[in-house]
């Protein structure tokens, strides 16, 4: 029977072909003489103690071989295409705590890789493959400034490495999903829009938001199977929704939802490592007052405009402004804004309602690879600066869209006394919307031949809203 992970019965099963496929990707890529040699992720104690946090493995070893445990190294020579996992060679007692411990063999079958050594042996193993070139993995991640994690291992200095060819390679590689991956995608973001979905009909004013997100949370693990999710959950409501990344720790999702409120609920699921990354914004009553209605649609005529454009050739810059332009004309078609479209992009305004970029890669991390490798265009400067990727799209890559507008004390007040941004906002109607936070409408999309396919299924016109709302808790007891 073929190898495949998965959370058991009615859940997705990954077939481990889906990573044999990536090593195959990648070792047409390189050389023979070479041999790719990565480190898994480690276990990570709580600080001095013996508890350790739920094991994430590292993204860039997912992508090579699905494997779930800590403590393991992943070997592929380019020559064979063979690859060779090193697993922790555990001491027999771990049996009490750990349960029965898996044999090399077991691991084989498990994991469908060509051969399974321990990691004591690492050193032995990988002269006896007699390598050119050693490669690990060693570059920047252009989202968190960290450096990806280089293999180490007791014994290196005894090869020629080279920690340079690798990472370009793989991260290119990690852009354009193939159709395994996307199934695996397609999976996460259908659980995460459920999750979404059911999140709608549970809120009513006088809820905290924490109860919303557990109900996320419930719904992605006890159906989806997604032990984790993808990112701390944003759960705003009223003016917290005007909190980019609200729900820290500082912030924990405690506000009680008041009658009125908008509720901006940014939530994605995690499977087998695939990350969903999805946001609704909805009224906590069930219903959109019209101005509420107003700022909803001149993000969701954002998005639509991007979902009509999007496709291959189209770069990224280009359908940011494209968002910026539908929704500031939105804007000033219901007089928050006064004066040109293009003159307000110019001079700044959109980053003032907007001040993120129009979406990311998302794939194995949230925000994934290959945003600004070597070979792409280099980060704009200015408005455009904080778009995570500039590149052109491609078929096969994986984006988030989500546009936003918000009401920011802190950046409407800086609009406010710089007078090439002050004339173009009706300042006593946008004075009447501090306070309301803001929306966030953001959908993942897989880049197609010919456009896009929306891998997000919830209700986001207004009255598609409305109308899942209505079989909600403000409206029935559920
Ligand atoms: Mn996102």
């Amino acid at each position: 029977m073929a190898a495949f992970w998965s959370m058991g019965p009615l859940t997705l099963e990954v077939p481990m072909s889906l990573f044999a496929k990536n090593r195959q990707r990648l070792a047409e890529k390189l050389q023979e003489g070479q041999v790719v040699l990565l480190q898994g992720g480690e276990d990570i104690s709580h600080y001095d103690t013996d508890i350790q946090y739920v094991f994430r493995q590292e993204a860039y070893f997912t992508w090579m071989c699905g494997v779930k445990e800590p403590g393991c190294y992943l070997a592929l020579d380019v020559k064979t295409k063979k690859a060779h996992l090193f697993v922790p060679h555990l001491p027999d007692e771990y049996e009490v705590w750990m349960g029965k411990l898996l044999t090399c063999d077991q691991f084989k079958k498990i994991y469908a890789v060509d051969e399974v050594h321990y990691v004591e042996d690492i050193a032995k193993v990988l002269k006896s493959l007699n390598p050119e070139k050693l490669l690990t993995l060693s570059g920047p991640n252009t989202d968190s400034g960290l450096t990806a994690k280089e293999a180490v291992f007791e014994g290196i200095d005894e090869f020629t490495v080279d920690n340079e060819i690798l990472f370009p390679t793989i991260a290119e590689l990690r852009v354009i999903k193939t159709p395994e991956e996307i199934e695996v995608m397609r999976y996460v973001c259908k659980v995460s829009s459920d999750a979404h979905k059911q999140v709608m009909l549970y809120a009513k004013p006088g809820l905290k938001e924490y109860q919303c997100e557990s109900v996320f949370l419930d719904h992605c693990y006890r159906i989806g199977g997604c032990r984790h999710v993808s990112y701390t959950c944003i759960c705003g409501s009223g003016q917290n929704a005007a909190t980019l990344h609200y729900g820290h720790a500082a912030a924990p999702n405690s506000k009680m939802i008041q009658d009125g409120d908008l509720c901006l609920f940014d939530m994605g699921g995690n499977y087998a490592g695939y990350a969903a990354d999805i946001t609704c914004t909805f009224p906590a009553n069930g219903k959109f007052t019209e101005d509420q209605k107003l700022v909803y649609e001149a993000v969701l005529f954002a998005r639509d405009a991007v979902i009509r454009e999007a496709k291959p050739g189209v770069l990224w810059t280009d359908m940011h402004l494209t968002a910026n332009r539908s929704m500031l004309q939105h804007l000033k078609d219901g007089g928050l804004l006064f004066g040109n479209v293009e003159e307000m992009i110019e001079n700044g305004v959109a980053a003032i309602l907007q001040p993120h970029g129009l979406g990311h890669l998302i794939g194995l991390d949230v925000h994934d690879v290959g945003g600004y490798l070597p070979h792409c265009p280099p980060r704009p400067s200015g408005p455009l600066a904080r778009l995570r990727t500039a590149r052109r799209l491609q078929a096969g890559m994986a984006l988030t869209i989500e546009p936003g507008c918000y009401f920011i004390d802190k950046l409407l007040d800086r609009a406010q006394s710089n007078p090439s941004q002050a004339r173009f906002f009706n300042w006593p109607r946008v004075e009447s919307f501090r306070g309301c936070g803001g929306v966030r409408i953001e959908d993942d999309v897989l880049i197609t031949e010919d456009g896009v396919e929306n891998l997000t299924f919830v209700p986001r016109t207004v009255a598609e809203i409305e109308e899942h709302m209505s079989m909600g808790a403000n409206f029935k007891s559920i």
